[in-house]
């Protein structure tokens, strides 16, 4: 009798146990809500806008009075290999330090577990060259992307920080990046458009169903921005716009993307 009771005991903790666990119930006819958290920081700090001081490799101080980039082109692999990709007109995304509805990409997925994440840092080429109708919410250059798109060049900036450095030699102190460059209309044009791959197994995989939320929180280190594969030097490159030495500055802030955990 004993016996019998001990073994109900333990099957049912058992079960109570795998059910709790049991996070394989998704209906991929289902979506639920997936942000992106862009969270952007200089080395181990959190970035102060205006405020903070910074120094890179190079012994130059510098503090930062603007920055802004596109994420797009999103795209989030699972375990068995296959991969959702975001419908394209959803995924379109302008972040921008020191606004607070700017600091993330909220998109919708099947519900499911996913071990990858992909964007592009910048826009697509297509997308740079289509009719202005189709280049609405985060693409209007007469509204959220003011200030991101060169008329001439029929070509988004795809990356801009801006800020001062008493190694500058500009008025001011100024120094500014303004990286685009979508491969124009022949292959000898600049093609600064990076694809970023992150892991998400070492910092937490999502798990995204339809009633709750979930959220990749990622550390953009903008000290990768100057010190990477290259160093980057103020006083030698106080502006740099469409020229060749940005593809220098792209190949730099392509890997300062870090998944660091993520919020189920
Ligand atoms: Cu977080």
């Amino acid at each position: 009798m004993k016996h019998i009771l001990y073994t109900a005991i333990i099957s049912l903790l058992i079960f109570s146990s795998c059910k709790k666990d049991n996070t394989n119930e998704y209906n991929s006819n289902n979506k639920g809500e997936l942000s992106i958290e862009f969270d952007n920081i200089v080395g181990g700090e959190n970035l102060a806008l205006n405020t903070g001081s910074y120094t890179n490799s190079s012994g130059e101080t510098y503090k930062i009075t603007t920055l802004k980039y596109f994420i797009s082109n999103i795209s989030l692999g699972k375990a068995d290999g296959t991969t959702y990709t975001v419908p394209q007109n959803d995924s379109y995304f302008l972040i921008e330090e020191g606004n607070e509805d700017a600091d993330h990409a909220s998109i919708e997925v099947p519900e499911g577990e996913y071990k990858t994440l992909t964007f592009m840092v910048g826009i697509d080429s297509l997308r740079n060259t289509k009719d202005v109708s189709e280049r609405t919410g985060a693409l209007d250059p007469a509204g959220t992307a003011n200030g991101m798109y060169w008329g001439w060049n029929s070509g988004y900036i795809f990356f801009k920080i801006e800020g001062t450095s008493t190694a500058s030699t500009a008025d001011g102190n100024m120094f500014m990046y303004h990286i685009g460059g979508f491969g124009g209309y022949s292959s000898s044009t600049i093609n600064n458009i990076k694809t970023v791959t992150l892991n998400l197994e070492p910092g937490g995989t999502p798990k995204v169903h339809q009633a709750k939320e979930t959220n990749i929180h990622l550390m953009v280190d903008i000290a990768k921005l100057f010190d990477n594969k290259s160093h980057i030097s103020i006083k030698e490159h106080a502006a740099v716009m469409f020229d060749a030495y940005s593809t220098t500055i792209a190949d730099n802030y392509a890997t300062m993307f870090r998944h660091d955990h993520t919020e189920n």
